[in-house]
């Protein structure tokens, strides 16, 4: 294998029966009301792996029914945290008793790199929950002393009923990232994941189930955007909305609940992160958290480099080490332990990414490295790098979501920050230098939600993280994200003749 090898069709695991495809609602895997099923593809192929359950409006209404009725009468919200906590840790357990098939669900579905998903995505989903499980029985409130005559105290009850809606880059991270927190909290849910990646989610909720969260709790419907989607954004019984997804999408998911019964919404949405490469840095280091920032899961991830501007005075180093890195990167079957990039999840991102290093051609910019499909079967593209980028040009602008790195040159600390932060998003950051004054001087002032000094992707579930401007609000993540779960009531009594 090398860049710009064709993919192996050579099978690296045996890849086990698909188990779970319907709906599943109160605890029961269901046909859905139409009695509707779409394919699961996977992407390196393009063929179906199976076809799974279509919901659709009526669908969601039952899960909800579901939810509300196990949050309004059942034992979840009403558990001790303890108890939902040691739920919780048995949930962690079964996840790493099942690693391998999960793993191998989210390469096949996604494309995404088995070593990747069994070393740390699937891993990770188990610490997810068992840091919330560990939060489930420290939720306290306040003691307040009011006015004279008057005294209160708060109480941090669970928001409610928690429409979740997916998307396909991070299946497994996304599942937990909101679904820990809120069943940690007492919510119960409805979870519309992605409809290119429906299949590992219904193993979790089998898995749920077999951990002992009551029936009702944590529903999942497959489905489309348009259709389940917003049923579940627009829905009068449900009482927060979790997003993660496009721009586009996370504006109508916010009408929607305008236009409805005025839900909450939380919404994590696209990037176009900027990494600053110093003069004084390390060659070799800041390539490689260039290089990784951008291309690690073939792009597809919200937080990814996508422009590095680099100092003048280190540019052409730079520039060298990362053809040479792209030049070793190997692009191939997720299964082969040799390939670092397997195709990308879906046909129309693959298409579109395409459509975009054409955009960069034209515009002007020049092309170091890559910039086509890999063979004719498959979603597979090579790493692609532009150099001489101007902040005006399409691919600066606009997230690729693909593996597409823009490279641009700059002169000083001061107009590296002023570009940086001409975008509309503001996920992500990323600096690298051994001056700590330039270092604490350019977090400070760029704009999102986390910035990375001297690394790059290194996201951790104790740290939160989201957008600023465009790129969405609420966090994830961090305690930061167990409030984005709980809501505060306040009770207030009088005590009668007090001098205090
Ligand atoms: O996202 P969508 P798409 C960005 C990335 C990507 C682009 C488009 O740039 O290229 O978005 O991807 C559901 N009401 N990100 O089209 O459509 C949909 O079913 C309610 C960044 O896949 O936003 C899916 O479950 N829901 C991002 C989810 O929204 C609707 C990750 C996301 O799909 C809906 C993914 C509607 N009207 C894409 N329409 C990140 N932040 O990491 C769609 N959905």
């Amino acid at each position: 294998h090398c860049n710009g090898s064709s993919q192996s069709s050579e099978s690296f695991v045996n890849i086990p029966p698909i188990k779970f495809t319907k709906l599943f609602i109160d605890g029961n895997f269901v046909d859905s009301v139409s009695g509707k099923t779409f394919e699961a593809i996977d992407p390196r192929s393009g063929e179906a792996i199976t076809r799974v359950s279509e919901g659709d409006k009526e669908d969601v209404d039952l899960a909800v029914k579901a939810a509300r009725f196990a949050f309004d009468n059942g034992p979840w919200p009403r558990l001790s945290g303890s108890e939902r906590g040691r739920i919780l840790m048995k949930f962690a357990d079964l996840i790493e008793q099942n690693i391998e098939e999960l793993a191998t669900l989210e390469a096949i579905n996604a494309g995404k790199l088995f070593s990747l998903c069994k070393f740390m995505e699937v891993p990770g989903a188990a610490m997810t929950l068992r840091y919330y499980a560990g939060a489930a029985d420290k939720i306290y409130g306040t003691v307040l002393k009011l006015s004279k005559g008057l005294q209160g105290y708060t109480l941090r009850e669970p928001i409610g009923v928690v429409g979740a809606i997916l998307p396909w880059n991070f299946p497994t991270t996304m599942f937990f990232i909101k679904a820990a927190p809120a069943l940690a909290a007492g919510c119960t849910m409805v979870v519309k994941p992605a409809e290119q990646t429906p299949l590992s989610a219904l193993y979790y909720a089998h898995l749920a189930k077999l951990a002992g969260i009551p029936d009702g709790v944590l529903n999942v419907v497959n489905g489309f955007g348009e259709t389940a989607g917003a049923a579940i954004s627009s829905h009068m019984d449900i009482d927060k909305v979790s997003f993660t997804g496009s721009t586009e999408v996370g504006r109508k998911i916010m009408m929607a609940a305008a236009a409805s019964n005025l839900k909450p919404v939380s919404l994590e949405l696209g990037g176009k992160s900027p990494l600053l490469i110093f003069d004084d840095a390390n060659v070799d280091e800041a390539a490689k958290f260039a290089f990784d920032g951008i291309f690690t899961s073939k792009g597809e991830i919200c937080v990814a480099s996508s422009r590095i501007y680099v100092q003048e005075g280190i540019y052409d180093k730079i520039v060298n080490k990362l053809i040479e890195k792209a030049n070793a990167w190997v692009v191939g079957d997720p299964f082969d332990p040799q390939v670092n990039q397997g195709p990308q999840t879906d046909k129309n991102q693959f298409e579109k990414i395409l459509s975009y290093i054409e955009h960069g051609k034209r515009e002007g910019a020049t092309l170091l490295t890559g910039g086509n499909r890999i063979g004719q079967k498959g979603y597979y593209i090579q790493p692609t790098i532009f150099a001489d980028v101007k902040e005006d040009m399409i691919i600066a602008k606009e997230e690729i979501f693909g593996p597409v790195m823009s490279l641009m040159k700059f002169k000083t600390m001061e107009e590296a920050i002023k570009r940086a932060n001409d975008t509309t998003y503001g996920l992500a950051a990323g600096v690298i230098t051994k001056d700590l004054n330039v270092a604490n001087t350019v977090s400070r002032s760029i704009r999102a939600g986390v910035v990375w000094m001297n690394c790059y992707l290194l996201l951790d579930v104790g740290c939160p993280y989201g957008g600023y401007k465009m790129s969405g609000f609420g966090r994830e993540n961090g305690m930061d994200s167990f409030n984005e779960y709980l809501q505060t009531k306040s009770v207030v009594t009088p005590i009668h003749d007090s001098p205090w």
